[in-house]
């Protein structure tokens, strides 16, 4: 009996559970009903009368033993879950944040701020809820000029003085009124037109516009600044084309176009075969206009000239469908982290 004690003291010494189950079974086999401590115990009455008591000792050991044995592997095998559950798998995949990107409208609206602040243009903003004087009137629109029509226009139907802006030429205008030349600066924001929404069409978009108001400003000034802005915008060997337009604010007015930036010139499907690409509106500052902002147009003449962002985004990013710029699809909007950046 002696020497099978030592046998299971020297297993129970040895013995390791790597799972709850494992020392589960190790319970079982030594202190479970038919285990060898009841085994033994059962046998130990048979023990002659002088050797009980070195036995009972032996015995009452190993059964300590076994107790001892199973509480500290518990232990350890309950400290290893709770460390599991709590603590931090520091080989798990990172959770990268998303940074979010620019909106391409905006990328393309900073860089045109960017590109005239570096020839001095400053940049003010104005309201997109305006009133008919900063809107129309005193912008030399004719009283039945369509632009006041409501199918063009949004107005407040219960006060037609109310407008939401169809261009960002009214914050010219409170510009004018209240600042003496001279005056150099760009106009960005959202306007707004009476429009059915298809790909080529929305009830709003977005400009920057151009004021440059001082003595003496001509049109080969306007020429000459639109021309640095267009290389800037587009590519050193960029040309411009001026073609006589018609806007009620400027007189003469003038419709500007680029040497088409895909086929260079020679003509392509995106040029439609004439070499050249519209980009935006501009002209001398109406005389009328100046008058009504303040100004005298004997002593002051100036440029202005009107982008609409859209049509240069759609040039740069090659975007078909308008309505994508505010459906705010995120696989849209993506794709334009980090293309075409300063
Ligand atoms: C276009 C054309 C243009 C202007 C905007 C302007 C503003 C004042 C006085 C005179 Cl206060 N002109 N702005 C001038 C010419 C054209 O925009 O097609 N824009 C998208």
């Amino acid at each position: 009996m002696k020497e099978k004690i030592n046998q299971y003291l020297a297993e129970i010494e040895k013995f390791t559970a790597n799972t709850a189950e494992e020392l589960e079974q190790f319970r079982i086999r030594y202190s479970g009903k038919k285990g060898i401590l009841n085994e033994l115990f059962a046998d130990f009455r048979l023990v002659a009368a002088e050797e009980r008591r070195e036995m009972g000792v032996l015995l009452n050991d190993l059964k300590g033993k076994v107790q001892q044995r199973i509480e500290s592997l518990r232990e350890g095998l309950a400290g290893e879950e709770t460390a599991a559950a709590s603590s931090h798998d520091l080989t798990l995949p990172v959770n990268f944040m998303d940074a979010g990107s620019q909106h391409p409208l905006m990328i393309v609206r900073n860089r045109i701020i960017d590109i005239f602040s570096r020839i001095g243009f400053t940049v003010a903003e104005g309201p997109e809820i305006e009133d008919d004087w900063h809107t129309f009137s005193a912008l030399n629109f004719a009283p039945e000029h369509p632009a006041r029509d409501m199918q063009d226009t949004f107005f407040i139907s219960e006060n037609p003085d109310v407008v939401l802006r169809t261009h960002t030429s009214s914050v010219q205008v409170r510009v004018m009124e209240t600042t003496k030349p001279p005056i150099r600066m760009t106009f960005p924001g959202r306007v707004y037109r009476n429009e059915a929404i298809s790909a080529r069409a929305h009830c709003f978009f977005h400009q920057v516009e151009g004021l440059y108001v001082d003595k003496n400003v001509s049109f080969a000034d306007l020429r000459q600044t639109l021309l640095y802005f267009a290389k800037e915008m587009f590519s050193p060997d960029t040309r411009i084309r001026l073609r006589p337009s018609y806007f009620p604010f400027t007189e003469p007015s003038a419709e500007m176009d680029i040497s088409c930036n895909l086929c260079g010139g020679k003509g392509c499907g995106f040029c439609k075969y004439t070499g050249w690409v519209e980009i935006l509106g501009c002209g001398m500052v109406h005389p009328n206009v100046l008058k009504n902002c303040g100004i005298d147009p004997g002593v002051y003449s100036g440029f202005a000239f009107g982008i609409g962002i859209e049509r240069i985004t759609n040039l740069v990013f090659n975007v078909k469908d308008l309505r994508m710029f505010s459906e705010n699809d995120v696989r849209f909007l993506q794709q334009f982290e980090s293309a075409w950046q300063q």
